[in-house]
């Protein structure tokens, strides 16, 4: 009975899911089941070899019987016991591969679900999108797989894309993971990256816009493109000289975008704006890495 039990809810476990590891699950419970069969004919037959001996050797009927009843009950009860402490194992033990194997598909799942979603937004080819999921996996912690923490984003900008501005940094951080989160998920950074590995300049121009909008409201002011423009040109030693710099490069910048001249640049102006000039995208500070960078 126990055998069957085990053997039915290893293959209803099995049933399903064409996915070898399940099928692995399966041949190990059997050879588990298989070990108990061989295990207790072994030991029945030990047992019936001892009755024997005891019953060529001892003449004395009572003392015969008495040995025969212990050593059969004290055997069977150790059958048992065996039986059950192997099942039990069996039933865990499948129990928890089952949980196991569903955890590892809906994981499976959600990264390939993470795949399209992202190579659909930024425009690169799924297996890239897999390969970056993966690659970013590394960077999160194990009791927090779903977060890449910001010095972390902070080092991998620095080291594995060449920025050094820590401004920048920050508001590329601050754009990725949006306005209402307090940390960025991995499916964002994911997108980031995609973004720097993607030939889809329209995709660049809007994650260029949104890095630039700091107050991320949907449009550019112009105290965004004052402190963007303060972070990214060269400061002389004269405030007061930096200060007409930067108003001067404003209204150059204003002039060439704000295509309704109502003060603010929206996504369409800036969109048009750089697909005339593509080597402006970057007009108001560097947030994409250079080339060489993207394509180590
Ligand atoms: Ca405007």
């Amino acid at each position: 009975m126990y055998v069957f039990a085990i053997l039915l809810i290893s293959l209803l476990a099995s049933w399903n899911h064409n996915n070898v590891l399940y099928w692995k699950n399966f041949s190990y419970n059997l050879i588990i089941i298989i070990n108990i069969v061989i295990t207790n004919l072994i030991i029945t037959f030990i047992i019936i070899i001892i009755i024997i001996i005891i019953i060529i050797t001892t003449t004395n009927t009572t003392t015969t019987t008495t040995i025969i009843i212990i050593t059969t009950s004290s055997s069977s009860t150790s059958i048992f016991l065996n039986i059950i402490s192997l099942s039990i194992a069996s039933i865990v033990h499948t129990g928890a591969a089952v949980f196991a194997m569903a955890t590892f598909d809906e994981l499976r799942k959600r990264t390939k679900q993470m795949s399209e979603k992202v190579a659909k937004l930024t425009g690169v080819e799924e297996s890239i999108a897999l390969n970056v999921i993966m690659y970013a996996k590394n960077l999160t912690s194990p009791s927090n797989p779903d977060v890449i923490d910001k010095l972390v984003f902070i080092a991998q900008l620095c080291t594995r894309f060449g920025m050094s501005s820590l401004f920048f940094i920050d508001i590329i951080f601050a754009s990725m993971k949006g306005k209402s989160c307090s940390h960025l998920k991995l499916e964002e950074y994911v997108r980031m990256i995609c973004v720097f590995l993607s030939s889809d300049i329209s995709v660049k121009i809007e994650y260029v816009f949104n890095c630039y909008d700091i107050h991320q409201d949907g449009r550019l002011d112009q105290r965004e493109a004052h402190a963007l423009l303060m972070s990214s040109i060269i400061m002389s030693s004269d405030d007061q000289d930096n200060d007409d710099q930067v108003k001067d490069l404003i209204d150059i910048v204003m002039a060439m975008t704000d295509i309704n001249s109502d003060g603010v640049i929206t996504l369409e102006e800036f969109a048009g704006f750089v697909q005339g000039n593509i080597l402006c995208i970057e007009l108001l500070g560097s947030v994409l890495p250079q080339q060489s960078y993207v394509d180590k």
